[in-house]
This record gives structure tokens, C-alpha cells and sequence, in this order.
């Protein structure tokens, strides 16, 4: 049995050399996750991509032929996509610059450093002069960019979170803004060994640490928090948190002496919740009531009990993934700041405990290997969900951060390692944008959706197919990941994909440095071996030894328990913020300053387009929470037996609550159509009083499948159809997908097929 690593686990796997024989967690792992189920039943699924495929219209009439997503693929050899591609590039290099390529390419890929996608098809366009890249992440759109203005960069904030064992010791109440979801916490961008999602919250619990649950859905934290449940509207969570700090204020239980010191901006916000300002009003409980729908007596006394214990305000990263995401987060900050407990063990704030298993894990004293990137050559840039807006609008102006940027005019977009038509919010829009480029290039192990809408789409291998190493985020091991099993078809692997074309285009040498994949490996391991050496850390073993082992565990940063910004409380000259203040920004002058209608200079209620108050809502009665799949990553392996075991009706499942779903005559089990003015899908109900009246939940991830005659409608049950492609605001531009409005009926026609589990029509 060899150990293998995907981003939701560790598994130890037999194979007979072309398929998985059998699969088992690592026998480490105190909570496995059943999630590795779907890599052995998805390898050689139908509708993996056996071979290069070049789209029928490009392919005779070439770049720019119209028809994309449309039509049948035509089959061809390696040589063949290779020499098309090859020109095309050169073509689009030479008669437009590389600001005419767009190698954004966002995604996730798979675990595994060298052959991490994105830095695959990073430096292989860098070696051509470079493209238009993406800043920020799906994740993270408005916490990548934010927060350091407000108190800290985010992957300082995420690496250096007080540890989850400290909280388990210290904290007399957590009170969890979108809850500790057990699901994402599993995950981690680049594997987990040790999932510790459960185990840190039953010892808290068991210390008699309280848990609060604020959250549409019940079952967003544990059942071994035995959590208080408070389900507001979602969207409101603002409202909710401006009412606990007016309580805080009113009833002088804000921590004076620590505003005074470490924080800015206090003064000017406080006129805010007092009712001094513009708008006059109050933002007390009774006000919040009216928002948020959480009774105005709860609200008082949790702002009570917060002031009276340990208390630990955490964040989750879809609260930010949203119209506004700004606010529940700065408010998150101002919290812990009132409190006076940021930088004491056990309280302060905390982004993301239940988001990803990375949070909370003490960092580790070293770095990991990495490829090198290059140097780009283009300096234009998109925030990451800004895609269909850019392909839409070349030339338009937008806002980001304080400045004003253009679009580029895109000729050419190379996709790799990432699926837009599952992360874009829109769909229908974005299937609209995809027109516009007169090439799409598209690798992937799969036949995605992004792949069906692709004029060259070159199939990748899976990482039990290839040599790799890997290790997660502030994980303690770091795995050898040799190949399990011969390549899937022809499938190759992304570096030997752009080894080829770098040959063809005269780059060969500098994208390859004359290394095969397994150099790079021992490469790369051995730069990292003379780091830790040079850093004078204890040494690690030599490649060999690491590669025919089972994993290695690395040092931690410190063997002290990590506290979040105890440097800053006990000096905060000496350690400063990287704020422009160097303290905590209640009030930010550089905000104010770029006069943003949507980000004013200190946090408040806005109200977003899409809430179950707005004029909308006659329409759409329900909120619509699209939040990340159960039973896989995204959208990856949907086709895996895991996840295919949760569908319902053969479709995604929806859940509502009981009364909502009497309410319009539907049945657990039933075939439904969910719907609002951009798009509509099918769906599977799933009757459950874990979700809040008024809401519906349908995670993201189920493979779209648009009908033909109309793309808004995905017979599936994939909601990125639903939501609305409108950023967080002009600062951020992040994604906004958690929420939308929507209406739900029986489907009474005849359940049409779904094409996504086979590949496309070929000619
Ligand atoms: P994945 O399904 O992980 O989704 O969006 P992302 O695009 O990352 O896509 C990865 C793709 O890479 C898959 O198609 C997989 O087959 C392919 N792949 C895997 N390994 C390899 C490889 O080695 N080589 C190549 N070439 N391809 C590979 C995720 C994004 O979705 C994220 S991070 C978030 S947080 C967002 N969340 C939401 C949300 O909360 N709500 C909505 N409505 N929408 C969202 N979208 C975002």
C-alpha cells in the first residue's frame, strides 16, 4: 500500500498498475473523510478525456469560428494538438503581444507542488512574455485585499491563528459567524494528514467552553459543539453584529483602555451606532430585530455574555462572499477589538475555523519546495471573479482598490487546473463571454463543462498517475506522492504538455532547465534541503530516503502555543500592524479617502440587492445559500461514486425546511425547479429542519448542464445559474456567489437526461 494525498485527505492505496485496487484512509488520520471514495470510481469513468479533442468549427475554420460549446469535438493525435496549438500561440504572441492572453487560469487543481497547474501554465506563458494574470481567489476575494487595511495581511491572519488546541484550553465562548462547518474544515489547499475537525471541539465543549452558532443552517458546526443555533436572515449578519457592539457601547462594556491603545477610529464609529450620524438611527437590538430577524433580547444578552467571558468572535471566509462581504468581517474585528481580548489566549478574532483545516494549525518553522513561476511581462491584471466583465468589456474602466483600471481586449484564454463554469456566478453570462476570445485552450483530467466550452482541450492526468510530492497548509507532513497507476488513455501530465509546446516555440530550455519531471523533484527537494540547512534547522533526510518513505513530519514555527497578535498586545510600537496605522483600523482614512459609496471609511449595515427584506424578495421568496458541496471539492469527482450517492432524483440536492416545502405543496424526494430572472435548475428536494425557514440550500459543484435551446438552464442543479455575477463592492470585487433570491416548484415535465457523465459528441 503506498500513501497518496488529494486536498480532503490522506489515503493509502494497492493498484494493479492501471486502476486503484483497493483504497483506505491513512491509518493516522483520527477522522477520515469518506470524500476519498470518488477518486478510484472517477479515474476511468466515460467521461474522463482520453485523447486530444480540437473543436469541429475551429478546427475548419479556425481561431475566432463561432459555435464554441455548441458543437462536436474531433478526436486527434498528441502531434496534431500540439502542432495547432503551437501555432496558434504564436500567431496570438506575435500579432497581439501577451496582453492579449488571458493565463488567469484560477482553480485548485490537485494536490501536489510540482505539478500544481497554475504554476504549470504560469511559467510556461511567462516564458513566452507573460499574460494577464488574476488577483485574489474565489475564497478569499474580499479577505485578500481587506484586511490588511483593517488589522493584518490574510495569510498572516490564516497561518498565524491562535491554535485550535488553545482555544480548546482558554475559551469560555465561541461565538462562530457562519459557523465551524465540519465539511470545509476537512479541506486545505494542497492535502491534510490529520483531519482534527471534530476532536479540538468536543475538548472544548467537554472544558465546558460555549459554543454560538450564527448561521441559516444547523448543521454549519458540529454536533459536538451541542451549539446555541441563531439563524438569521441571511446577508444580516452586519446588522446583528453593529446591535452587539451598540449593546457593548451602551451599556459601557467596551474595553476603553484597549480601544485607547490599540485601535484607531473608535470615536467616529461609535457616533454611528449612537445615532449620531447622517442617518440618525440607533443601531440598537430592536433595530437589528427588524433586519435580521434574531429577537432583540437574544442580541443583548449574548453582547452581555461575550463581555463577561473568554470569548473567541470568528468569521467564516462566506461571509465575505457576498454582495458587501466587507462588513461582517471588519465588524468580526471591531468585536474582538471592544472586547479587549485580541492578543490573550482563547479570545480575540479568528477567520475561518470551520472554512478550511489550515486555520488554526500552528505554522511550520519552514517553507516547502516550489517551482518557480518566471517573470511575467504583462503588468495588466483582473480581480480573479471579474472574468465574464472582462471578456465582455475590453477597454471599459472598473474600480479595485483605490484605482481605476482597464480591461484588456483577451484574444486567447488558457485554462488550466481550474472549472469557471462551475466558480462563476452567472453562468448563462459567462457561457456569453466565452464567445468572445477566438481561442480556448483548456486542460483537464475531465470533460467539464470549462473543457466542453474549449476549442483545443488536452487531457491531463490525475495525481495518481504522475510522480509528486506534497503537504498542505501549516499541515505537519510532507508526502512523497509516487505515480499509483499508468496514465488514464493518452492523458499526459501538465508539464510534459507544456514541455512540448515550450519545444515548439523555441522556449524549451527555459521552461524545462533540461530536467524530466522526476529531476525537477529531486531538484526541488534538494533547494529545500539546503534551505533548512542554511537556516540552521535540524536536517532532513536525503531524496531517496524521503521518496521511498511514507511521509516526513516538519518542525513547527515555535513550541510555544500560538496566540494571534500576542507580539502586538504586549508591544505594539515594537510590533506594529501592518495597517497604515500599525493598529487596528475601526475607522480607515485610506478607505474614506477613495470615496467608495459602497466601502465607507468604518464598518455598517448596507443593504445588499438580493435579502429576504428587499423589494426582490416578492418575487423570489427564498435565499438561496449556494455553499460548498458534502460529498466532494467543488466540483471535482463529481462523477465519483461519493458523491453520486447524495444526489437525489438524480439531481443535486436542494434542502428547505418542512414548513416552506408544505407550504408549496413539495415532498422530500421530489423533482424540483428553482428559479429566479437570470436562470433556473432542476434539483432534488431534501426536507429538513437543519435549514432556516425562508432558505435554500444547493451547494455548489453539481457539473452544469446547460439545456441547449436555453443555457440559463441547467438541468443538473448547478446554482452558479442563479446567482448574480455583481461584485462585493468597488474596493474588493470579490465574488459574491453564497447568496441569491429564489422561487421553487414541482417539475411536473418528463426529467430530461443529463449529458455530463458522458463525453461529448465527437465527429
Ligand atoms: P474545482 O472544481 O476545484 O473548482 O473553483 P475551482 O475552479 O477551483 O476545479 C478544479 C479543476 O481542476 C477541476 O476541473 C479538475 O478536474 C481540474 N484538475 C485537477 N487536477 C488537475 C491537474 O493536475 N491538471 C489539470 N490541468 N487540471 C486539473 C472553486 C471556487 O468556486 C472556490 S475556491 C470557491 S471558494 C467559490 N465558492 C463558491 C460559493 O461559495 N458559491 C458559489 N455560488 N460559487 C462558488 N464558486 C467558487
Amino acid at each position: 500500500m503506498a500513501v497518496h494525498l488529494t486536498h480532503w485527505g490522506t489515503f493509502e492505496a494497492a493498484s494493479d498498475g492501471e486502476r486503484l485496487t483497493e483504497v483506505r484512509p491513512w491509518r493516522h488520520d483520527p477522522e477520515p473523510m469518506p470524500l476519498i471514495g470518488n477518486v478510484a470510481s472517477a479515474q476511468h469513468h466515460p467521461a474522463r478525456i482520453d485523447r486530444p479533442h480540437v473543436r469541429k468549427g475551429w478546427l475548419e475554420h479556425g481561431p475566432g469560428a463561432p459555435g464554441r460549446g455548441d458543437e462536436p469535438f474531433v478526436p486527434v493525435s498528441w502531434d496534431t494538438a500540439l502542432d495547432l496549438l503551437s501555432g496558434e500561440l504564436r500567431r496570438v504572441y506575435r500579432d497581439h503581444g501577451a496582453e492579449a492572453v488571458y493565463g488567469g487560469s484560477y482553480g485548485w487543481a490537485s494536490a501536489g507542488r510540482f505539478h500544481h497547474a497554475q504554476s504549470q501554465v504560469h511559467r510556461f506563458l511567462n516564458c513566452l512574455g507573460g499574460y494577464v494574470r488574476h488577483v485574489n481567489s474565489y475564497s478569499l476575494g474580499v479577505s485578500d485585499m481587506f484586511l490588511s487595511y483593517v488589522i493584518d495581511h490574510l495569510w498572516r491572519l490564516l497561518t498565524y491563528a491562535t491554535s485550535k488546541s488553545v482555544i480548546a484550553e482558554h475559551s469560555d465562548l465561541v461565538v462562530a459567524f457562519g459557523g465551524l462547518s465540519p465539511k470545509n474544515a476537512a479541506v486545505s489547499v494542497g492535502g491534510v494528514s490529520k483531519h482534527h475537525v471534530r476532536g479540538w471541539i468536543a475538548d472544548a465543549r467537554e472544558r465546558g467552553c460555549r459554543f454560538v452558532s450564527v448561521t441559516p443552517l444547523r448543521d454549519d458546526t458540529p454536533a459536538e459543539a451541542e451549539a446555541e443555533w441563531i439563524a438569521p436572515r441571511p446577508g444580516t449578519d452586519a446588522a446583528l453584529m453593529l446591535a452587539l457592539a451598540q449593546v457593548l457601547d451602551a451599556d459601557g462594556l467596551a474595553d476603553t483602555a484597549f480601544l485607547d491603545r490599540y485601535t484607531v477610529g473608535y470615536e467616529r464609529f461609535a457616533r454611528y451606532l449612537r445615532g449620531q450620524a447622517a442617518d440618525q438611527t440607533v443601531k440598537d437590538p430592536a433595530w437589528a430585530e427588524a433586519i435580521s430577524g434574531i429577537p432583540a433580547k437574544r442580541i443583548r444578552d449574548l453582547a452581555r455574555e461575550m463581555a463577561g467571558a473568554r470569548t473567541m468572535v470568528t468569521v467564516s471566509w462566506s461571509l465575505q462572499r457576498a454582495r458587501h462581504g466587507e462588513q461582517p468581517l471588519w465588524l468580526g474585528v471591531v468585536l474582538a477589538a471592544m472586547l479587549g481580548q485580541i492578543g490573550l489566549p482563547g479570545g480575540g478574532f479568528g477567520h475561518g475555523y470551520g472554512s478550511t483545516a489550515a486555520v488554526g494549525e500552528p505554522a511550520l518553522r519552514a517553507g516547502l519546495p516550489r517551482l518557480a513561476q518566471g517573470r511575467n511581462g504583462v503588468s495588466a491584471f483582473i480581480p480573479v471573479a471579474r472574468i465574464a466583465d472582462m471578456l465582455l468589456n475590453p477597454g471599459a474602466e472598473f474600480d479595485y482598490d483605490g484605482q481605476r483600471l482597464t480591461y484588456p481586449r483577451i484574444r486567447l484564454v488558457y485554462w488550466c487546473g481550474g472549472n469557471p463554469f462551475h466558480h462563476h456566478q452567472d453562468l448563462a453570462r459567462l457561457r456569453e463571454a466565452f464567445t468572445r476570445p477566438e481561442t480556448v485552450v483548456v486542460h483537464d483530467p475531465f470533460w467539464t463543462a470549462t473543457a466542453r466550452h474549449a476549442d483545443i482541450v488536452l487531457p491531463a492526468t490525475m495525481t495518481i498517475e504522475r510522480d509528486d510530492f506534497g503537504s498542505g497548509q501549516n499541515d505537519r507532513m510532507f508526502f512523497p506522492m509516487p505515480a499509483l497507476t499508468r496514465p488514464h488513455g493518452e492523458a499526459r501530465d501538465d508539464y510534459a504538455i507544456f514541455s512540448a509546446l515550450a519545444e515548439r516555440l523555441g522556449v524549451g530550455k527555459d521552461f524545462t532547465e533540461g530536467r524530466t519531471a522526476m529531476e525537477w523533484l529531486r531538484h526541488l527537494y534538494g533547494e529545500w534541503q539546503d534551505t533548512i540547512a542554511a537556516l540552521g534547522r535540524e536536517p532532513v533526510p536525503d531524496f531517496g530516503d524521503f521518496w521511498s518513505g511514507d511521509g516526513i513530519e516538519l518542525p513547527l514555527a515555535s513550541g510555544d502555543p500560538q496566540v494571534a497578535f500576542a507580539d502586538f498586545r504586549r508591544d505594539p510600537d515594537k510590533h506594529p500592524l501592518v495597517t497604515p496605522t500599525g493598529k487596528i483600523e475601526i475607522f480607515s482614512g485610506t478607505i474614506d479617502g477613495y470615496g467608495y459609496a459602497d466601502v465607507p471609511g468604518h464598518p455598517v449595515w448596507l443593504e445588499p440587492e438580493e435579502w429576504l427584506g428587499s423589494p426582490a424578495a416578492d418575487r423570489f421568496p427564498l435565499q438561496l445559500v449556494a455553499n460548498q458541496p458534502r460529498t466532494r471539492l467543488h466540483s471535482q469527482l463529481d462523477i465519483g461514486d461519493h458523491s453520486q450517492s447524495a444526489k437525489v432524483a438524480g439531481r443535486e440536492p436542494a434542502r428547505m425546511h418542512p414548513g416552506d416545502a408544505a407550504a408549496r405543496g413539495l415532498r422530500d424526494g421530489d423533482l424540483v425547479r428553482i428559479f429566479n430572472g437570470r436562470g433556473s435548475c432542476l434539483a432534488g428536494l431534501s426536507v429538513d429542519d437543519a435549514v432556516r425557514p425562508g432558505v435554500v440550500q444547493l451547494s455548489t459543484g453539481a457539473w452544469y448542464d446547460p439545456d441547449p435551446a436555453d443555457p440559463g438552464f441547467c438541468r443538473h442543479g448547478n446554482p452558479n445559474v442563479l446567482t448574480a455575477d455583481r461584485p462585493s463592492s468597488s474596493l474588493s470585487q470579490g465574488c459574491t456567489g453564497q447568496l441569491a433570491l429564489v422561487e421553487i416548484e414541482p417539475y411536473r415535465g418528463t426529467p430530461p437526461e443529463l449529458s455530463v457523465s458522458r463525453p461529448p459528441e465527437t465527429a
